[in-house]
């Protein structure tokens, strides 16, 4: 991998204002702060470009909830070329932790996501979008 230099000229308060966030959250460096910025950037694009990208769906539930686990299984066995792997965390007496690791369209992976949110009684559901990182350096 080859460094580029370049300069960019920004409004003095937005480097401000820049600078106060990324100390805050212990980025090293301005330059890593803005190829996270622009790497964020090209992983919404491939998801809007429509290309293979992955990506994890958080659920927390009750598991005591009536029919949850069969429903929640069935979405996951209709979609298993989409679905790579699940884990299931027993949070406590209750509550389930699982996570669903999807690897397909972004309309694929939507199509599961708006399955799983149509289970009644889950607590949570939520989608971290990823790349699969062949196109990012
Ligand atoms: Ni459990």
């Amino acid at each position: 991998m080859s460094i580029v230099r370049f300069s960019v000229s920004l409004d003095k308060e937005l480097v401000t204002e820049f600078d106060r966030k990324i100390k805050a959250e212990r980025c090293p460096t301005r330059s890593k702060a803005v190829g996270d910025l622009i790497r964020a950037g090209l992983v919404q694009t491939e998801w809007q470009a429509g290309t293979q990208v992955v990506g994890a769906i958080v659920l927390v539930y009750d598991h005591h909830k009536r029919d949850i686990l069969q429903r929640l299984t069935d979405v996951q066995h209709d979609c298993h070329a989409v679905i790579i792997s699940t884990q299931h965390v027993h949070l406590d007496h209750d509550n389930c932790l699982e996570i669903v690791a999807v690897r397909g369209s972004p309309a694929e992976i939507d199509a599961i996501l708006k399955r799983l949110k149509a289970v009644k009684g889950l607590k949570h559901v939520a989608l971290a979008a990823g790349t699969t990182g062949t196109r990012l350096s």
